[in-house]
């Protein structure tokens, strides 16, 4: 893939493009592009909407919508003086996350999709839907919303045109991708953006699927207002459509977030990190670091916090990254001025809160936002709840997957390249997961392709980001299991291919910041702490730090790693980063539910990682 400055861009300054209600006859005059306002025509047709509703992604639009959506009860405007330019929404209380068994990968036969994605024949589900999309938007609006995902004039931004009936989704988009005129600019005459059509429905789990047919660049999502099933640029587009192009182009959509750290020799190093969902990404893309790094000049600043399309750059053979994204879809529960102040001010103006509790006087409320619970407020269910009812029936004011949407503007530690269609550089990847066992706090990777593997055998307690049971560890490589595109084997193969392409590649490293002693007390303190393991790490990329080889990988020790001021002994770090004879023996057993589950698909390559890693035991 080469890089080159997208030759399709204009320069700005054109005149915006149009926004608002338009009767179906204007539809060719105001679509510019052929192909999508045939394509739209064929959606209009199909779900029959009462208005349709042209978006330019202007703040002038966003406001007519939110005013919209205050009238229709999509929103509740919030107190202007404490969150000003903020919305709230309460969801179906059905639909508060994603959901994996609904989500399907439409293709002619099986074996495209492997053994880790619900597969659908591409005919069946268009037929299925079809069905289901039939006159589903009478009554309603249709909003049409072209978006790019990615900095603009970047060779891999990607053009989509979502089509949808909800308002909720409209606005969301807006603040999560670059949407207007700069996608309709960016198509041109082509025929290359992704479909997204999508309907709430009515909003039933039995008829909620969200689909995609990556061989015609297609996603058709039924049933569900949820971020992860309905911003369709997100999770859709720009992990499973992009992962699948990737892998046929030989570049990498990958679930992670992207951040700078600049050294106090103002040397920066860019590391993108894969935990998946609910694992701290956000926090960790926002790291405050200790005061004693601020004070010697260390900065964290963020690319993405949850999305990255990575490219081997031509000339200099080294693997760069962007974020597709132009905002943040985080999760709430637990964000204080404490654990991430930097996600606190993003959400501190222009935002949308989903499914928090609201007050009385126009303010929010969610569990871990302050020690003091309101003495009333309505919760995330829309019914009463005070301290009482909690204590009584364990109730939450807020779902513990309730989102902020922000955009990444209001990011106070930004980093400067976030815009830059050019990307940056990786010099390090760091794959980590929730373990309250097992797993030690760091170690790095003996060489890519030992990377790959520690990435694939990745586990994590579950969360609430997804449907399902919570705190058993499922096994999720790369923090990508709900978002490969396409056949695992393959992923994994492209993986270890892209080593070839690279003249010299990130290091790659394992973190868990969620060790647990015997009395179940976190070993690490972790949050802007994190920032000394960070710290190895870039010192690892440049050769810097030290680190003895073991069993596992490079592991640094006590003295190795800067502990200064954490109050924690030597041998408390030892504990923390050693790994038992048994405790590996239960991990590598944990691992084989992986390789029974992909039974034959397996690379070779994986399964002598594993032979070496046993005979090293
Ligand atoms: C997310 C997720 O919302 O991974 O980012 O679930
Ligand atoms: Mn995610």
């Amino acid at each position: 893939m080469t890089l080159t400055t997208n030759p399709k861009v204009p320069a700005a300054g054109a005149k915006a493009s149009f926004s608002g209600a338009f009767p179906v006859e204007r539809l060719a005059e105001l679509i510019p592009n052929p192909f999508a306002a045939k394509w739209i025509a064929e959606c209009i047709e199909l779900c029959k909407p009462d208005e349709l509703y042209l978006c330019n992604g202007s703040i002038e639009e966003r406001e007519r919508l939110y005013a919209r959506g205050c009238a229709d009860g999509t929103f509740v405007k919030l107190d202007q003086k404490k969150w000003p330019g903020c919305y709230y929404h309460r969801s179906n209380s059905n639909d508060v996350a994603r959901t994996e068994h609904l989500t399907y990968i439409c293709t002619p036969g099986p074996d495209m999709v492997g053994p880790t994605n619900n597969w659908m024949e591409a005919k069946q589900g268009y037929a299925k839907l079809r069905g289901l999309y039939d006159g589903c938007m009478r009554g309603r609006t249709m909003f049409i919303l072209p978006f790019v995902m990615g900095p603009i004039g970047s060779p891999l931004a990607k053009v989509g045109v979502e089509l949808t009936d909800s308002l909720y989704v409209a606005v969301n988009m807006q603040i999560m991708t670059r949407m207007g005129d700069v996608a309709w600019r960016q198509l041109g005459s082509d025929d290359e953006f992704t479909r997204c059509l999508h309907s709430v429905g009515d909003v039933n789990p039995d008829r909620r699927y969200i689909c995609h047919f990556p061989l015609d660049n297609t996603i058709w999502s039924f049933g569900s207002g949820y971020g992860g099933n309905a911003l369709l640029g997100k999770k859709c587009l720009a992990l499973r459509i992009a992962s699948f192009l990737g892998q046929q182009q030989g570049w990498m959509a990958e679930h992670m977030l992207l951040m700078g750290a600049t050294a106090p020799d103002g040397k920066k190093t860019y590391v993108a990190a894969a935990f998946p969902s609910a694992c701290g990404k956000t926090n960790f893309a926002m790291l405050i670091p200790p005061k004693k790094y601020t004070d010697a000049g260390w900065k964290i600043t963020t690319v993405g916090d949850d999305i990255v399309w990575m490219w081997v750059d031509k000339d200099s053979g080294k693997l760069r990254a962007i974020n597709p994204e132009a905002g943040y879809f985080g999760v709430v529960p637990g964000t204080n001025e404490k654990t991430n102040p930097n996600a606190m001010v993003c959400m501190a103006k222009d935002s949308i809160f989903t499914n928090v509790a609201l007050l009385p006087d126009g303010d929010i409320w969610w569990e871990g936002k302050s020690k003091e619970p309101p003495a009333e407020c309505v919760n995330w269910e829309g019914k009463k709840w005070t301290p009482e009812i909690a204590r009584q029936t364990g109730a939450k004011a807020a779902h513990p997957n309730s989102r902020f949407t922000a955009p990444m503007a209001n990011n106070p530690v930004l980093d400067e390249m976030a815009n830059d269609p050019a990307g940056v550089p990786v010099a390090g990847i760091i794959f980590g997961g929730r373990r309250s066992k097992n797993v030690p706090l760091v170690y790095q990777a003996f060489n890519w392709m030992h990377g790959v593997y520690l990435g694939a055998m990745l586990g994590s307690e579950t969360t609430a980001a997804a449907t399902g049971a919570v705190g058993v560890v499922r096994r999720d490589p790369m923090a990508m299991l709900p978002f490969i595109g396409y056949n695992i084997r393959d992923y994994f193969i492209h993986w270890m291919r892209m080593r070839k392409v690279m003249k010299d590649c990130p290091r790659v490293f394992h973190v868990n910041w969620f060790r647990q002693n015997d009395d179940g007390e976190f070993m690490w303190p972790g949050f802007g702490e994190n920032m000394r393991v960070l710290k190895w790490i870039v010192d690892r990329c440049h050769g810097k730090a030290y680190a003895v080889e073991s069993i596992i990988g490079w592991v640094p020790l006590a003295k190795d790693l800067d502990l200064d001021g954490l109050n924690m002994p030597p041998e408390a770090f030892e504990k923390l980063q050693s790994v038992s004879g048994d405790e590996l023996k239960s991990e590598i057993l944990g691992q084989e539910e992986l390789f029974l589950k992909l039974a034959g698909e397996m690379p070779k390559e994986m399964i002598f990682q594993r032979e070496l890693l046993i005979s090293r035991l």
